[in-house]
């Protein structure tokens, strides 16, 4: 994760003043920077007793935000109704109205805002300290899968179209590495080979897809650190509901193992320090199996080891593109940071090749 920019507190003094008239801050609100996400902009708001989660959308990415906004409304409130009725046991992410009762301020025209109650208490991890917070992350991304079964998957929008679709992903590549716009294309040799090795998991996708592997209302970015936990390394809440969309459990699954089984985070340029933890995959999937419940079919089940490699070269995929674009869609700190994301997320997809077969080994038969 990249160094905090110095300013990444600052707010323009118009800015400044309609987030204050929207949600009726007083003048001594602090703003600090909060988490490290790469698309959207996130600050902790500090107002007298009350703490409380700021962003703004990037409407570069959500071309649609509010439909991401009436998806987050949707989710949140069925997630609510579950709780209450006993079927689900985590915090539910409170959004904080505008004054005008909107679920979102939107400033000078095209600037989207949205606040959250902050979790009291939360703390994120960007790596797997142990296998038990591996374990214990499956379970709460699991059960949050479990509870959105029972949503009307017309209720929830497609807020970006094919955001996970490995073919769709592919063919973006090979297009950014034939344009080549930002002329980096042969210094980045040794990954556009790798990239195209891609196309033998492509393979396998497909055949899942023509065994009509299941659709549902998926998160799509289950990183750990979109899971908040407690002091005692206990689930506590899901977070970053912005793509929750129609999606497969692969690809929830597939993002929680890329961001678990090794013990470098996905920045890391120390190609070394990245392994697959085998026992970090079996807590993994016994964890989302228990979550998950009956949800989970024998054919998502039998590909949680393909999943991982899934969606860790899609990632990989993704940044290598955007590293031959110019670095127009992930924030980043330095020059070349997309390559070395990418080269980190091929050396894992290497990595998860190699043990594929031993690590679907280790996922357990239904309970
Ligand atoms: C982005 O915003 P953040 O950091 O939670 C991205 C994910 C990537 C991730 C890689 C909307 O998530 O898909 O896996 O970066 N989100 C979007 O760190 O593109
Ligand atoms: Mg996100």
């Amino acid at each position: 994760m990249g160094a905090p920019v110095k300013d990444a507190a600052y707010l323009d003094p118009a800015t400044r003043k309609g987030l204050a008239e929207a949600w009726g801050l007083s003048p001594h609100a602090a703003f600090t920077p909060l988490g490290h996400g790469l698309i959207n902009r996130t600050l902790l708001v500090t107002d007298g007793a009350h703490r409380r989660v700021l962003q703004r959308l990037n409407t570069h990415v959500f071309r649609d935000p509010a439909l991401v906004m009436r998806n987050c409304r949707v989710v949140t409130a069925h997630l609510g109704r579950e709780r209450a009725a006993g079927r689900y046991h985590y915090s539910v992410l409170e959004l904080v109205p505008t004054r005008g009762g909107q679920p979102a301020a939107v400033l000078a025209g095209d600037s989207w805002w949205r606040m959250y109650d902050q979790v009291p208490d939360a703390r994120t991890h960007d790596v797997a300290s142990t296998p038990a917070l591996a374990l214990e992350a499956g379970r709460g991304f699991g059960a949050f899968a479990r509870a959105l079964a029972s949503l009307d998957p017309a209720q929830v929008g497609a807020v970006i179209p094919h955001f996970h679709d490995p073919s769709a992903r592919f063919e973006a590549f090979r297009t950014a590495l034939a344009a080549d716009r930002a002329g980096r294309a042969a210094a980045a040799a040794r990954e556009c080979d790798a990239a195209l090795g891609f196309a033998e998991v492509l393979t396998g996708w497909k055949a899942l897809l023509d065994a009509r592997l299941p659709w549902r209302i998926t998160h799509n970015d289950c990183k750990l650190n979109n899971l908040l936990f407690d002091a005692s390394q206990r689930a506590i809440c899901v977070v970053d509901l912005d793509t929750v969309m129609p999606g497969s459990l692969l690809f929830d699954f597939g993002d929680m193992a890329r961001s678990m089984l090794s013990p470098a985070p996905e920045d890391a340029t120390d190609l070394d320090a990245i392994a697959v933890r085998p026992e970090y995959f079996a807590a993994l999937a016994q964890g989302y199996s228990d979550g998950c419940g009956t949800l989970l079919t024998p054919l998502e089940r039998d590909h949680l080891a393909f999943a991982a490699r899934l969606i860790t070269g899609v990632v990989g995929l993704r940044f290598l593109t955007d590293h031959l674009d110019g670095d127009r869609y992930f924030r980043v700190t330095h020059a070349g940071q997309n390559l070395e994301r990418a080269r980190n997320q091929f050396t894992l997809l290497a990595a998860l090749t190699a043990q594929a077969e031993s690590l679907q080994a280790r996922v357990p038969g239904p309970a």
